[in-house]
């Protein structure tokens, strides 16, 4: 590949998805680049080479006298920016950005930008949804699955919806969105963030740099910009919404999605269920109608919209009790507000029996307690934190399982009918296995085999 001779030379670092899009999309500019990896042996190598020969690769340890050769870093999310030869090379005066930055460069077309503890990736898809039914040609993508750069090699479309993690926003410098959101915080990641959820929150505020449309959950005041920037600000909560806000009122006894006084649709029509996910299709409809998509379009959106897969979802009914996969729940927000969400919908009498456990990315479990106690049937351990996870819940004696098939068939032996059996995890996966997607599925084949 030949390259145009630029002063500026782009050091991508990380060679996984984000860093190859961030390369092919300055290989299809002619703009200068080299590759670099931390691991000695990084997955993608042999590709790389053949899809940008003659580009340097440098494998291993971060070497600040190298990264001090670029006009500008562009750093993958799974990279801690606090690495000392990354700080390094920036107190030297060079740039730190990611593919985010590049990518609202690149574009004029109204962006959506969407992050928070939870709830992300079912606000974007809906989000998304929404547009697409709409008529609107949509670009959706980000930490959600498809890098951002990624999107532009068909030309630029009309309206983009990003699912932006903590791990993005870090490098993320002007994001200009059209409509911005912080959705929910509670706390995740403190592995990397050395245990300070000051440190998290800032991350997930970078997602309000240069917004003109800022909208808010009006249930949990960390989502409000900390510092007051002048643009307009709409909200979104699960009580009585203000004039032109997003809310739930009660007519003739039924619970309706409102804006302001104007009730919009019943709860009831919703395929998609718990307290959680109603907030969810509020910020929704908050975020659609910030960038114009027609309200009653997405009303019908909302009206079909089942969900995304291992995200509270149903499987399977066995001797009268319920399995419910929540492979997703990687937090421990996300597993109260399952708990929660799904006790809410148990008649008098009947628990939820709770799979829990594998890596914790340093969390304190302690809040699982409360909605254990008051829901809660017993407890299955699995993976590497099932015991911090044990020690946190006094409610219950946490039971310890060695694999999926055992936690579920422990589980459904614990469950009595009228019951739910709920893999919420609470935990990463990746002591057990590659990831959320193979977590849900092992549980749905456990379940299946019952
Ligand atoms: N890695 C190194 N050294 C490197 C580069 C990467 O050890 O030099 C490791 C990282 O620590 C990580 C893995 O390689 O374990 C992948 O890191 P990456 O930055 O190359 O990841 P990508 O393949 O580019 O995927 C990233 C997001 N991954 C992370 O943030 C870890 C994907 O989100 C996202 O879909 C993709 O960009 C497209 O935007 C995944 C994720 O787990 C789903 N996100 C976290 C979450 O949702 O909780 C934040
Ligand atoms: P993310 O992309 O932020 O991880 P998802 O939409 O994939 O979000 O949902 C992940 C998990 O978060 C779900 O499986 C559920 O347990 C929980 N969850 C969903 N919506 C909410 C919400 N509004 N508040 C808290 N937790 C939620």
């Amino acid at each position: 590949m030949s390259l145009i001779a630029t002063d500026q030379l782009r050091i991508i670092i990380g060679l996984g998805q984000t860093g190859i899009s961030c390369a092919r999309y300055l290989a299809r500019k002619g703009s200068a680049f080299i590759l670099v990896d931390t691991r000695d042996t990084p997955p993608n190598l042999d590709l790389i080479h053949s899809e940008f020969p003659g580009v340097e690769v440098h494998c291993g340890e971060l070497d600040s006298d190298l990264l001090c050769r670029g006009s500008e870093i562009l750093l993958s999310p799974g990279v801690a920016k606090d690495h000392p030869a990354i700080q390094a090379a920036v107190a030297a005066g060079v740039k730190l950005s990611g593919d985010i930055d590049l990518f609202c460069q690149a574009v004029t077309a109204p962006i959506v930008a969407i992050t928070g503890s939870n709830a992300k990736s079912t606000v974007t898809t809906l989000v998304g949804q929404m547009a697409l039914d709409a008529g609107i040609d949509t670009g959706i993508g980000g930490n959600l699955g498809t890098p951002v750069l990624d999107m532009l090699s068909a030309g630029e479309q009309q309206l983009y919806v990003l699912e932006l993690s903590s791990f993005q926003l870090e490098t993320v410098n002007d994001l200009r969105a059209t409509a911005a959101t912080v959705l929910n915080v509670s706390p995740d990641h403190l592995d990397r963030y050395s245990n300070s959820l000051p440190l998290y929150y800032q991350a997930k505020h970078r997602v309000f740099k240069g917004a003109a449309n800022v909208i808010v959950n009006r249930d949990d005041a960390l989502t409000s910009p900390l510092v007051s920037t002048g643009v307009k600000v709409s909200s979104f909560g699960l009580g009585r919404p203000d004039l032109h806000q997003f809310g739930l009122i009660e007519k003739e006894g039924e619970l309706f999605l409102a804006q302001g006084l104007k009730p919009l649709l019943a709860v009831s029509e919703l395929k998609i269920q718990g307290q959680h996910n109603i907030a969810n299709a509020l910020a929704s409809l908050a975020l659609g109608a910030a960038v114009d998509i027609p309200l009653e379009s997405m009303l019908q959106t909302l009206k079909n919209f089942a969900g995304l897969k291992h995200r509270c979802q149903w499987v399977d009914e066995k001797a009268g009790v319920a399995f419910f996969n929540d492979s997703k729940g990687t937090n421990v927000g996300a597993t109260v507000a399952a708990i929660n969400g799904l006790a809410a919908t148990l008649s008098c009498g009947n628990k939820i029996v709770l799979i829990a456990g594998g890596v914790g990315k340093g969390a304190d479990f302690s809040d699982l307690n409360e909605p254990m106690l008051q829901a809660g049937r017993a407890l299955v351990l699995i993976g590497k934190d099932g015991g911090l996870i044990d020690q946190a819940v006094g409610c219950l004696e946490g039971q310890y399982a060695t694999s999926m098939e055992d936690a579920v068939s422990l589980a459904a032996s614990l469950a009595q009918p009228g019951d739910i059996v709920l893999l919420s995890p609470a935990c990463a996966s990746f002591d057990m296995f590659s990831g959320f997607p193979a977590r849900g599925d092992a549980f749905v084949e456990a379940v299946e085999a019952l």
